[in-house]
């Protein structure tokens, strides 16, 4: 792990060094090449932060990414991007850190990816998700403010805002009705990240993005754990998989296509924001049948039911309508759902029997 820290440089900057990391999978389509800009992502070593860097990289684009301070290393999806991408220390917690970012960096385009991103852990943690997730913009923007207000700015805005639905599909004009302090901390980060746009004439942009997956999800999400799980169960390194409510819906949607639709909305002459969605929905027992039909399983005699995994106050059936980002911007995804989930599957069982191999093949005087 510590080839994959890099050298330091002034002010905490660095560039990652190390080898390729598993699932540097799909490339993003080209785009015209954009020489002179430069990108600051924070979230940079998050899901949506590793391909938007590929993605703008291979725009040309400079392109740094903000982290915070760890005592453990966090670079396992962006290590394949070593040498082409830049990092420097910053946390949302800290006003001058993001001050100091931008005077150094002097990005042309801000993607505002960082928070607290996983619904439960706002309900064991609501003043830090209201930190990070909510003011968090607010430092952000504000910097962006006084540094300098030419920045193009992206906000990382949630179908979780719209919560318990008031209509379906949802669309960039459905009141808001979050249903966690997550959804909630989002809501007023959407709405603050229209307020400057209002208030001061920035260029700043919310994107309503419904779920969207990949191999690098995190594994605490539902989708990354029923495809772990699956392939888990399918290798024998497990036999049964506890989830919560099966029936809850979402429309998800593959990352790689989600973060095309950020770099799209930055481009267009007047800033305004977006829903980003397929517009097909699935349950959560779909995702089960399809993730262990791929390993050829029947989910139902894996999957268990634990009421623990249920949520205070559920967001029961998401349906997004991206019209606005088909006509106005030209995005429409390209993955379906089954083509995602089966990706996950496979890319879950080439890890897991890679790890098995390892242990396989480790000298029998070798300690853990
Ligand atoms: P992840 O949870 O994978 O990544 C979150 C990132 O935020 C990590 O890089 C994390 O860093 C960073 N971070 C957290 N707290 C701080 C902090 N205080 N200061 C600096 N960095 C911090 O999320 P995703 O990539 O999936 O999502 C990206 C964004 O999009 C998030 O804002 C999320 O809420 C939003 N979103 C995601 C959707 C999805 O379906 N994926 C849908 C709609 C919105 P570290 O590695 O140090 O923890
Ligand atoms: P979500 O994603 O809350 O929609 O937020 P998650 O994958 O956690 O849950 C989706 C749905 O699945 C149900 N579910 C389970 N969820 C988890 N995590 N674990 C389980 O065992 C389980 N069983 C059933 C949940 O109840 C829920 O209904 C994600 C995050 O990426 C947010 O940051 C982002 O803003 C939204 O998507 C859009």
């Amino acid at each position: 792990m510590s080839q994959m820290r890099g050298a330091r440089g002034q002010r905490g900057r660095r560039t990652i060094t190390g080898p390729p990391a598993p699932g540097a999978d799909r490339a993003p389509r080209s785009y015209t090449p954009a020489m002179t800009k430069t990108a600051l992502i924070t979230g940079i070593t998050g899901q949506d932060g590793s391909y938007l860097a590929e993605f703008l990289l291979e725009q040309g684009y400079r392109v740094v990414g903000m982290t915070r301070r760890s005592s453990t290393l966090a670079d396992e999806r962006i290590a394949h991007l070593a040498g082409r991408l830049e990092l420097i220390e910053g946390d949302l917690l800290d006003q001058a850190s993001l001050v100091a970012a931008l005077r150094d960096v002097g990005p042309t385009e801000v993607y505002n990816l960082a928070a607290q991103s996983f619904v439960p852990t706002s309900w064991n943690q609501p003043v830090l998700t209201g930190e990070f997730t909510g003011l968090g913009v607010t430092r952000m923007l504000e910097a962006v403010r006084q540094v300098d207000p030419g920045i193009r700015f992206y906000q990382a805005s949630s179908s979780e805002m719209f919560g318990k639905v008031r209509q379906v599909p949802q669309t960039e004009l459905t009141p808001f009705h979050p249903r966690s302090p997550y959804g909630v901390a989002k809501t007023y980060g959407h709405f603050l990240t229209v307020n400057y746009r209002e208030s001061y004439g920035l260029h700043a942009v919310s994107g309503i993005l419904f779920n969207h997956e990949s191999p690098r999800r995190g594994i605490e999400f539902v989708s990354r754990k029923a495809t772990d799980g699956a392939a888990r169960i399918a290798l024998g390194l497990a036999t049964e998989l506890p989830m919560g409510n099966l029936d809850a819906e979402r429309d998800w949607g593959f990352a790689g296509d989600y973060v095309r639709a950020m770099w799209l909305m930055l481009q267009q002459a007047e800033a305004s924001d977006f829903v980003i969605a397929t517009g097909v929905a699935h349950s959560v027992r779909e995702l089960c049948r399809i993730a262990f039909e791929r390993v050829g399983l029947d989910y139902q005699r894996h999957v268990t039911l634990d009421p623990r995994l249920h949520r205070p106050a559920e967001v029961d059936h998401l349906l997004g309508d991206a019209t606005r980002a088909r006509t106005v911007l030209g995005w429409q995804p390209t993955v379906t759902f089954t083509e995602l989930i089966e990706m996950m599957v496979d890319a879950d069982v080439e890890r897991h029997e890679a790890r098995l191999r390892g242990a396989r093949e480790a000298p029998a005087t070798s300690r853990p």
